[in-house]
């Protein structure tokens, strides 16, 4: 098979690149190594910075967000008994998230490749890049017992953390960066109202603890669990205790339970690779960087990432102007690194750690009484939280 543009992974990254690239004629093919089902099964990210939802309106996927998403004007932030909440749409004049489940938007893309008959191919095994450092670079992949080509210009790696696109890049070019967190996430899909309007991000003695939503009827919980921990030693009854424990009495009186319909524990880490092109071959979303979810930046990440890729892709179609690929890497990192540093600071502010004793509790107490009495530091939260520019 020929096509412009291969690319490796059918998550939102893959997906939305496939689309803006369709809606300017740019042929390309998405290869996906699991099934449809297995993709949309997975639950992950719940907040979208305004230029993901504008991005997603762009590729012509945005229609079910804007009916059935939530606009936020702020979080709350529970410690000390009480919960502060930092009032975006104030601090920044009007400014807002959308509240939208990942899988929800990843059926809307896929819905949208399939109006347009968009070619993604599942089930796609042992995809491998080739020749990336020449102008007629080539995927293959097994399907069905049988060997396939793609030969292409462009091969677009948005095949994740674990994906194979990062290592077709040598290692005496590429550089990575990262920090593995002694802890991870416990999250619980329940079919049960949300505790509160808004999400509240709880920094507590026990853990950190975050009560997001998926919608006014599912909501999204996660507690702050040991490395270690295996998810068979929670129970859905020890669970909703734990999150109780970790919120403002007020809260947990009205939390509503329920039966889980998903339970999973997510490793928290914060990864860069650089740089993200080499030859023919470019890295975009969890491919190229991974952030702990503290911030709710990685999926928003992917976005700008797409954007500049998407950009640079079209301009090279349709005026030979080379200037957005060569520059996409520098361009994305430097985004990358900023939304890395608020993850990593809200990472730090708002969970347990108890190799830093009682001095970095300390630490942490002060971090939030000072960000609660100045408008400076909620603006600058704030900002970082609804998404710096692209
Ligand atoms: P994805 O990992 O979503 O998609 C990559 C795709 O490539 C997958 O479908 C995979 O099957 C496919 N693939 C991999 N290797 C392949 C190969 N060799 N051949 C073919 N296909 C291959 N972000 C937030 O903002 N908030 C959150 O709460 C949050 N929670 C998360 C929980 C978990 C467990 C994980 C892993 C991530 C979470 N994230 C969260 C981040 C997440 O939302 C990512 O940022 C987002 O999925 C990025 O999308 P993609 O770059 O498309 O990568
Ligand atoms: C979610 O709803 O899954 C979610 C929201 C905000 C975060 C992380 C996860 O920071």
């Amino acid at each position: 098979m020929r096509t412009s543009v291969a690319i490796i992974g059918a998550g939102p990254s893959g997906l939305l690149l496939s689309q803006l690239l369709h809606l300017q004629g740019i042929g390309n093919v998405v290869l996906e190594r699991r099934s449809q089902d297995y993709v949309l099964g997975r639950i992950r990210a719940g907040v979208l910075e305004t230029g993901m939802a504008d991005l997603l309106r762009r590729a012509g996927a945005g229609k079910r967000m804007d009916a059935e998403g939530e606009i936020h004007e702020g979080i709350e932030i529970a410690f000390g008994g009480s919960c502060h909440r930092i009032h975006f749409a104030d601090l920044l004049d009007g400014k807002t998230v959308m509240v939208y489940g990942q899988t929800e938007l990843t059926r809307d893309l896929y819905e949208a490749r399939a109006a347009m008959d968009g070619i993604v191919i599942h089930g796609a095994e042992d995809v491998a890049p080739h020749d990336i450092k020449t102008d007629t670079p080539y995927l293959t992949y097994t399907k069905d017992g049988r060997n396939h080509r793609v030969v292409c210009d462009f091969i677009i790696a948005c095949d994740g953390f674990h994906g194979v696109g990062r290592s077709a890049i040598p290692p005496d070019i590429l550089k990575t960066f990262e920090r593995v967190y002694p802890f991870g996430w416990l999250g619980l899909l329940s079919d049960t109202p949300p505790v509160a309007d808004e999400l509240i991000y709880s920094y507590h003695e026990r853990g950190f603890a975050l009560c997001s939503l998926r919608s006014r009827t599912r909501s999204r919980y996660y507690i702050q669990v040991g490395q270690d921990e295996s998810l068979e030693a929670w129970s859905d009854d020890r669970f909703w205790d734990e999150l109780k424990r970790r919120l403002p009495q007020d809260i947990a009186s009205g939390l509503v339970t329920g039966p889980s319909i998903e339970k999973s524990i997510a490793p928290l880490r914060s990864f860069v690779a650089e740089p993200m092109r080499h030859g023919r071959l470019f890295l975009a979303g969890d491919a190229g960087h991974i952030v702990p979810p503290t911030g709710a930046k990685g999926l928003n990440l992917a976005a700008s990432d797409i954007q500049y890729l998407s950009e640079g892709l079209i301009a090279h179609y349709k005026s030979g102007d080379e200037s957005g690929l060569n520059q996409y890497s520098d361009r994305a990192l430097a985004r990358i690194w900023k939304a890395e540093r608020f993850s990593w600071w809200m990472t730090m502010l708002l969970h347990q750690f108890p190799q830093n004793g009682a001095f970095g509790q300390r630490i942490q107490n002060a971090e939030l009484e000072y960000l609660f009495s100045s408008r400076a530091a909620l603006t600058s939260v704030a900002e970082n939280y609804v998404g710096l520019p692209y």
